[in-house]
This record gives structure tokens, sequence and C-alpha cells, in this order.
């Protein structure tokens, strides 16, 4: 994924990718559901070592960045000292939101990966970086996906969320609305931001993960950060190599519940028939909130 393409392109291939041998993860064992075994044993001392490395680089960048049910449930993660077992997360996430998580070896189709999200399965990836990629990743690998995703599982409400994001994207793979369902995961579940009585802070996984981007996203004049709307995040195309160009705000974890709740049909169909926007538009009746001061 070195070239700025549309993401859901890139996933539509998966299957072709995993068997080709061009995404990283070994998909030989993988199950049906592309689940594997997460192998913890076979992590070495060097890999804890540099998880470790990782998450205490990104922990001390939260405070005043990300939002504070990041935080608190990142804490309750203990997730520190090495790479986590994610049959024990699962067994207190399944008790806090009924959510599990299941190993995989990388990107999966996107029907499998819908499928996971809605029966409450959420899917993170074995392998880890390697020290060369400490800054920047192509594919997610486990610590985007335990730091940056794992945590807001544990708030209802977004667990809530991501289940209906799931059957939704089950529903849009038959109505041809991929496309616009990968945008809304993009500006909310990877890079949402929301507000906060101290501010504007981050949610988005990919975000709290990257260690420029947490900064850039609320401090930085560049980029654009309007109020989410679900038609809006839709419509906007996305980079998947670059900082964003435009960050969506949300109000509070209802708001993107109660907004992407109702049936998006209709909403496709509209899109269908309109050019999408850049990354960086700025439409004549929109202001760019202004910059968050930590
Ligand atoms: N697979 N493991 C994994 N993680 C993802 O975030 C993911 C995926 N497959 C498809 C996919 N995301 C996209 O289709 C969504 O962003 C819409
Ligand atoms: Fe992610």
């Amino acid at each position: 994924m070195n070239t700025a393409v549309d993401q859901a392109a890139f996933f539509k291939t998966v299957e072709e990718k995993s068997e080709s041998g061009a995404l990283r993860g070994d998909y030989a064992l993988a199950d049906a559901q592309y689940v594997v075994a997460q192998n913890w044993d076979a992590y070495t001392p060097v890999q804890h070592a540099l998880w470790r490395k990782l998450y205490a680089r990104q922990a001390q960048l939260l405070p005043g960045r990300a939002c504070d049910v990041f935080i608190e449930s990142l804490n309750a993660l203990d997730a520190a000292d090495g790479i986590p077992q994610f049959d024990r997360t699962s067994d207190a996430l399944f008790k806090a939101t009924r959510w599990r998580l299941v190993a995989v070896p990388g990107l999966v189709p996107d029907q499998t990966f819908f499928e996971h999200l809605a029966n409450r399965r959420f899917p993170v990836t074995v392998w880890l970086r390697e020290p060369h990629e400490f800054d920047y990743i192509v594919e997610p690998d486990v610590f985007h996906d335990f730091f940056g995703h794992v945590p807001l599982l544990f708030n209802p409400v977004f667990a809530d969320h991501l289940q209906e994001y799931g059957k939704g994207g089950l529903k849009a793979l038959t109505l041809d609305g991929l496309q616009y369902l990968a945008r809304l995961y993009w500006y909310t579940v990877e890079f949402g931001l929301i507000r906060s009585p101290q501010g504007l802070r981050a949610y988005g996984a990919g975000i709290l993960s990257s260690g420029g981007e947490i900064e850039y996203c609320l401090t930085s004049p560049h980029p654009r950060r309007i109020p989410f709307d679900a038609e809006r995040v839709m419509r906007t195309l996305y980079k998947i190599d670059s900082y964003q160009e435009t960050y969506f705000v949300i109000d509070s974890f209802e708001q993107l519940f109660r907004d992407t709740a109702p049936d998006f049909t209709p909403i496709y169909q509209r899109l269908k028939t309109l050019e999408a926007l850049p990354a960086d538009t700025l439409l004549a009746d929109e202001v760019s909130e202004g910059i968050a001061y930590i």
C-alpha cells in the first residue's frame, strides 16, 4: 500500500494477496474465518522488548491527546510489559462488553472482517513490526490492532457501534456500498476526533497508535477539522500513506452510534450519483475547528 490507493480496493484483493504471499502474515494455517492460533510462546524476548518500547513511547503521548475513555481502558489492560495474550484480554473484554479478540494473520477479506465485527469478535493481527518500522508500518500489526483498537472495545456504546458497523458492512457488500463504509471506518474508528470539556481529543486507532499523527491531528494548522456528518464522511476520499488532510469530529460515542444507525441504502444511491470529494475538501458552508492547545 505505498500509493494513495483507496484502502477498500486493497482489501478487495486480500484473498489474492494472502495466497500470493504479498501480505506479511502467514495465512497457511488460517481457518475459514481467517482465524489462527496466536502462538504467544513463539514471541521472542527481542519482540517483547520492542513492544515495551512502542508502548512506552505511545503511552506518554496520550495525556491531553487521547480521549479519557481510551486512556482509562488502556491502563486497565495492563499490557505494557510485553505482547499481550489475546485469550486473557478476551476474558476481561467479554465480561465488559461481550466482545472477544480473534487472532488473524493480518488483513482479512471485507466479508470476513464484517462477519467478525457483526458477531462481536475483533480481529487482532498476531505479528509485530520490525525495529526499523518503529515509526511507520504499511499493514496493521499487533501493536496497531491491540494498542489502537482494543481499549475502546471496553466502552459499551463504542462496542455496540462497532457491531452495528459490522452488520452494516455485510449489508453494504450486497449494495455495492463497501467504499462508502470503508471511508466511514477510516474517518471514525481509525482517524476520528471527539470533543471533550478540555478540547478536541483523538479516539481513532490509526492516530492513537501513531507516534506523529497523535500530535499533528490536534495541533497542526494544516488539516481541516469538521463536525462529523455520515454522508459527508462517506463521500470523502482518504489517504492511506500520509497524515490525514481532514479529521471529522464527533460530540460523543452516542452521537456516532445514533448517526450511523439509519439505513444507508438511500445515501449509497445518492453518493453513486455524486463525485467523491478529495481528502482536502472544505465545502462553502463548512468551517474548520480551531486547533487544540495542549
Ligand atoms: N482486516 N485484519 C483486518 N483489519 C482491518 O482493519 C480490516 C481488515 N479487512 C478489511 C478492512 N479492515 C476494511 O474493509 C475496513 O476498513 C472497511
Ligand atoms: Fe485499524
